[in-house]
């Protein structure tokens, strides 16, 4: 083999290398993102109620406390979506069935924790043009919580046409479980954690 070649295969094996490095670093730096799950059990971030809840993920509320326990077993569950088409209901399975998108994404809550995961399910913007909604129609959520601050929100088109807005069924690759929102929950980029709304009723399309 010439020098020449010797050297170009060191410097080639020099850059893989450096590639490897690098996406190390990344692993690194993703990693420490979700170092408040770490810091939890110190209870430094979390006053009311520490880091590991159900699936690794802090949780805010749980389903009893919620009030939800049966509503979001009940087999006769429905997601429904309202908008110029009519009204169109949901099954869990039928969700499922839909196009599945995923995003990894924070949970950032106004009591001093945050947490990230890989959240996946339907996109916002796929229900709104299943029910016929504009890309401009902003949506009222609705929680199966009969009461609380959190019951009923709205998110406009900023954020329902986003395509890491999710309604959620999934987190880090399981079936969301009851605390995290089962049957369905809202995740999407850059909203504070109270409207991240759990336990999914209804999507209602505004008219606008
Ligand atoms: N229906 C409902 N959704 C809710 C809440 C709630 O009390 N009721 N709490 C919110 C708050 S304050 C936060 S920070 C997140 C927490 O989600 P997690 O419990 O899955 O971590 O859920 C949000 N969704
Ligand atoms: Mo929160």
């Amino acid at each position: 083999m010439s020098r020449d070649m010797q050297k170009a295969r060191q410097v080639s094996r020099r850059a893989l290398l450096a590639t490897i490095a690098a996406s190390g670093a990344a692993l690194v730096t993703f990693t420490a993102g979700q170092s408040f799950g770490w810091l939890a059990p110190l209870n430094l971030f979390a006053p009311r109620r520490q880091g590991f809840g159900s699936q690794s993920l802090s949780v805010n509320k749980t389903a009893r406390e919620a009030g939800v326990l049966a509503a979001a077993h009940a087999h006769d569950w429905r997601l429904s979506v309202r908008g110029p088409r009519g009204v169109v209901e949901l099954s869990r399975s039928r969700l499922e069935r839909l196009p599945q998108a995923t995003a990894i994404l924070p949970i950032a809550c106004v009591e001093g924790w945050s947490t990230w995961a890989e959240w996946g399910g339907i996109r916002m913007r796929d229900l709104i043009s299943l029910a016929g909604g504009p890309v401009e129609a902003a949506v009222r959520i609705t929680s199966l919580e009969r009461r609380g601050a959190y019951r009923v929100t709205t998110m406009g088109p900023e954020f329902a046409q986003d395509p890491a807005t999710l309604v959620a069924l999934r987190l880090n690759g399981e079936t969301l479980d009851l605390d995290h929102g089962y049957p369905a929950r809202i995740i999407a980029p850059g909203r504070p954690g109270v409207l991240q709304t759990k336990w999914l009723t209804s999507i209602e399309v505004m008219e606008a």
